[in-house]
């Protein structure tokens, strides 16, 4: 993708100064930040010094101190607040991305090394409800993101193409239970897309914070979804990442899941060169998927442990876990269902990651047994 004329004008753009315009939008967003309340990582290591330090910083993709935090100004009420919007700008706004990203992964500190990928054994996880009586399904993902591409703010028209084409023709090549379709989301049917999305096999479309981010340009172009037969095999395109993989099924039988993931990822990852960090593993659009990128998740029906919301919240930050809605991010519960997944994604290897998932789930499941007798 770096051809030589690319290359010659990212050294161009990163000795290039940070236009005045831009400072002068970070200016006023930063003064109007600094007085509005927030509980995101961004309000919380974003100091005056340290933003006068890298306001004028830029890397060779071009891209600003305000490519990073434009979200996280827009919504104060983000949990994060940063995205990076090329692989390199954790390198160039480290001392903003290095706090963030330690006090999310829960202690991965700037001298920490992301260990070497590591599946494990799927087989050792199985089934964490086998009698069915809490989980209604299971879901394992990670991210990809493409080397040599820059990420959502930074990506141009012809990227987004380029990339639903390389990503769609793999895809395309695989086979037995892991063979499907992909389908652009510029030809998708409304009902169709509303369905997929319903039924939680397609992202959600305008997340303000992805908006806010200047992650949905272009869009619908360049974005889709492959599917299996089955709906248990899916990778989503260039929507938060260049890839989601994603494994899921009804029930608790997280081996299967897991284990289906692993055999996609060795098949697709023959076809392509992924960016990866020495130190802070796969690189993502967001820091807090960076690592492993890995979320283990169930939607799980607890009504009596999540009737004390707060000994709910204790348990699940005990075991690392993370707790959203039905429709997964800034999402409602509904019914008693909540998602639950490993919170924990860089600092520790894949198979860790999937077994302090389950060790948590198997926990909150002790719980609500508990409760009910
Ligand atoms: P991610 O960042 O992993 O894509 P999101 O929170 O955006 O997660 O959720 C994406 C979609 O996946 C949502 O529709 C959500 O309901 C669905 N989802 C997540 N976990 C599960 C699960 N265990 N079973 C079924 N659907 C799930
Ligand atoms: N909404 C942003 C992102 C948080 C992590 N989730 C991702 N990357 N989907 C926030 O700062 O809350």
């Amino acid at each position: 993708m770096c051809d030589k004329r690319l290359c010659a004008c990212r050294k161009k753009a990163a000795l290039s100064k940070v236009d005045p315009g831009v400072i002068q939008e970070l200016e006023k967003n930063f003064t109007k930040f600094s007085s509005t309340d927030s509980s995101s990582l961004l309000k919380k290591y974003l100091t005056r010094e340290l933003f006068d330090k890298l306001k004028t910083k830029k890397t060779s993709y071009g891209s600003t101190l305000l490519d990073v935090v434009q979200s996280g100004f827009a919504n104060p009420d983000s949990g994060v607040g940063v995205y990076a919007p090329d692989p390199e700008s954790y390198t160039v706004f480290a001392e903003l991305f290095n706090p963030i990203i330690e006090d999310y992964h829960g202690g991965f500190e700037a001298d920490d090394v992301h260990p070497p990928l590591d599946w494990g054994n799927p087989d050792n996880l199985g089934n964490l409800d086998p009698d069915g009586k809490y989980v209604l399904s299971t879901r394992v993902r990670c991210g990809r993101s493409l080397q040599g591409y820059p990420f959502n703010p930074t990506m141009t028209k012809t990227h987004y193409q380029e990339i639903q084409q390389k990503v769609s023709e793999a895809l395309g090549a695989l086979e037995d239970d892991l063979q499907g379709t992909y389908y652009p989301l510029e030809t998708m049917d409304k009902k169709t897309k509303e369905k997929l999305i319903e039924d939680h096999f397609l992202f959600k479309e305008g997340d303000r914070f992805l908006q806010a981010a200047n992650a949905c340009r272009y869009w619908p172009s360049g974005r889709g979804i492959f599917l299996n037969a089955d709906k248990t095999f899916l990778v989503w395109c260039n929507e938060e990442d260049h890839m989601r993989i994603i494994s899921m099924q009804n029930g608790a039988d997280l081996a299967a899941v897991y284990g289906r993931l692993i055999r996609a990822v060795r098949e697709i990852e023959k076809k392509f060169s992924f960016a990866r960090h020495q130190r802070i593993g796969f690189l993502t659009f967001c820091p807090s998927n960076l690592g492993t990128t890995i979320r283990a998740s169930v939607h799980i029906k607890v009504p009596r442990l999540s009737a004390d919301y707060d000994k709910f919240e204790e348990i699940a930050n005990m075991y690392n876990l993370q707790i959203r809605g039905i429709h997964g991010e800034h999402s409602a519960s509904e019914k008693g269902v909540y998602d639950i997944s490993n919170k924990r994604r860089l600092g520790l290897s894949e198979n860790q990651a999937l077994i302090e998932m389950r060790d948590g789930i198997m926990e909150i499941i002790k719980q609500e047994e508990r409760l009910s007798r």
